[in-house]
Order: structure tokens, then C-alpha cells, then sequence
């Protein structure tokens, strides 16, 4: 690793830190939510807070063996250009039916914000970063959950060669449809969130999210946003408004 590849990632590492700053130290504000002060987002803070005060700062979810993939039910929206489906956009599907025709070669994963360098990576580009593949547990607000095997670039990565600036502390996620969510740096840092284009060892499939969906594993399912098109990285906490989970009565936090 370059020198210079070294600090920006102690770089990220420190504003990660900084975002949740203290962590042994009882009490300390970083440890709030961002939905702190709201009294119908009380859960958020106890797991918010139990969570950022005692597992290690890179805890990792359990990793399984290929003997234990399940079979995965597509949840949600599973085709954006579809108008029957949940969150379709009109707008964007019509843009999702484009790029899927090319095979995804004219699809872009923008990258902006608080970045020293946005710009929009293809697939291929993507593709040429060290990938991780993981066999996890997808866990659903709906009580399902099954094994899958998630191949992509870790999303620190990308980060990096953006240069997210030291200021930075949450990643912003859009999707095709009208869904978005966020994560702070700790999340969004964190070794097994990646960029999954591959699973079960082939192409990401147009249900499950194609080309490019989000996998955090420490969170439960809704927070793995499919169909990405958009990423954005802030300073401050953003509820993402409409899309977001928030506004639908769901936590922003939810860490398993
Ligand atoms: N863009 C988008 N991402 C999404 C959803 C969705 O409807 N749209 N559903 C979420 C929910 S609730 C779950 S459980 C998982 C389901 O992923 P799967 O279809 O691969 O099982 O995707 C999440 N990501
Ligand atoms: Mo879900």
C-alpha cells in the first residue's frame, strides 16, 4: 500500500472515530443518534448506544460456509422499471429500463458531497477494485432471514478513491426506486459493507438489486439499499426526507 493510500485511510479511519468519538468514554454525545430528542425514536438510541459502546469499533457479523447458503426471497421492490411494484418512480424506472437494455454499461454509481473527487464509476470500474466476498445472514424487519453469499468492493474503498474529506461523517445511499438510506462512518467504513454486483457466485440479479446494491451487515435488511444509482457523503445527519425510512416509521438505526 502507497504511503499516501496509508493516510488517506487513517484519515478515514480518524473522522470515522471522530463521528462517534469516545467511545469508552461513558456519556459522550457521539454516542446519540442522530434522531436523538425525538420521542418516537427512543429504540434508536438503545440500540444506537449499546451497540457503539460495546462492540469493537469493526466488530464483524458472522461469516458462514457455502454448505449453509439458503434460498433468498426478493422482498420489496424487485424490478424498478416495473410501475406494479413499491417505491417505483416513474422517472427513474424509465431510466433503470434504459440502462438495463445496455446490459448496465451505460449505468453509473455517482459518488458527491463531501468527496475531494466526485465523479461515476461503471460496473467495470467497480469491478477492477479489490472485491470481498462474505456468506452472511440477511435479516428482514418482516421476520424472515436466509443466507446468501455477496460479492463486491468494500464501500471504503470507493470512498478513498473519492477522497472523502475528514469532515465527513455519513454516506448517503439512492436508488431507482424511491428508496434511500444512510449510515455513519462506522457502518459505512466497516469492513463487510461493501458494493455487492455478485451473488451466489454469479451476477447480482435484477430482484435482488442489479447491478449494485448495498450490503451492511450489521444492520437489518431494509438499511442494503438494491438498484443503487447514487451515493452522497455529508457532514451532517440527513433523514432523507420522503424516501427515507424515517418518514415511513421505521428506525434509522437498526443494528443487529
Ligand atoms: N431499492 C430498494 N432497496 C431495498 C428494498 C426496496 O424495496 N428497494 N427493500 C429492502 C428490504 S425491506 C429488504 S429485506 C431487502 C431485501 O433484499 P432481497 O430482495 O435481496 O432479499 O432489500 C432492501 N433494499
Ligand atoms: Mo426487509
Amino acid at each position: 500500500m502507497k504511503k499516501e493510500t496509508l493516510i488517506t485511510t487513517r484519515r478515514a479511519v480518524l473522522s470515522g472515530l471522530a463521528s462517534c468519538g469516545g467511545l469508552l468514554a461513558g456519556g459522550c454525545s457521539k454516542t446519540l443518534p442522530p434522531t436523538y430528542g425525538n420521542v418516537l425514536r427512543m429504540g434508536d438510541l438503545l440500540t444506537y448506544k449499546a451497540h457503539r459502546l460495546l462492540l469493537p469499533v469493526h466488530s464483524l457479523a458472522k461469516e458462514y460456509e457455502h454448505g449453509d447458503i439458503s434460498s433468498i426471497p426478493a422482498i420489496g421492490n424487485t424490478n424498478p422499471a416495473d410501475p406494479r411494484q413499491p417505491t417505483f418512480n416513474a422517472d427513474r424506472g424509465a431510466i433503470y429500463q434504459r440502462v438495463r437494455d445496455s446490459g448496465f454499461a451505460d449505468w453509473r454509481l455517482s459518488i458527491e458531497g463531501r468527496v475531494a473527487r466526485p465523479g461515476a464509476y461503471s460496473l467495470a470500474e467497480l469491478k477492477r477494485f479489490p472485491s470481498r466476498t462474505q456468506i452472511t445472514k440477511h435479516t428482514c424487519e418482516e421476520g424472515w432471514s436466509a443466507i446468501a453469499e455477496w460479492t463486491g468492493v468494500p464501500l471504503r474503498r470507493v470512498l478513498e478513491a473519492a477522497g472523502m474529506l475528514p469532515s465527513a461523517r455519513f454516506v448517503q445511499f439512492y436508488a431507482f426506486d424511491d428508496s434511500a438510506e444512510g449510515l455513519d462512518m462506522l457502518d459505512a467504513l466497516h469492513p463487510q459493507t461493501i458494493l455487492a454486483y455478485g451473488m451466489n457466485g454469479r451476477d447480482l440479479p435484477i430482484s435482488h438489486g442489479a447491478p449494485v446494491r448495498l450490503r451492511v451487515e450489521r444492520q437489518l435488511g431494509y438499511k442494503s439499499v438494491k438498484f443503487l444509482r447514487r451515493i452522497v457523503v455529508t457532514d451532517e445527519f440527513d433523514d432523507l426526507g420522503k424516501i427515507g425510512s424515517l418518514q415511513n416509521g421505521w428506525a434509522w438505526y437498526v443494528g443487529i
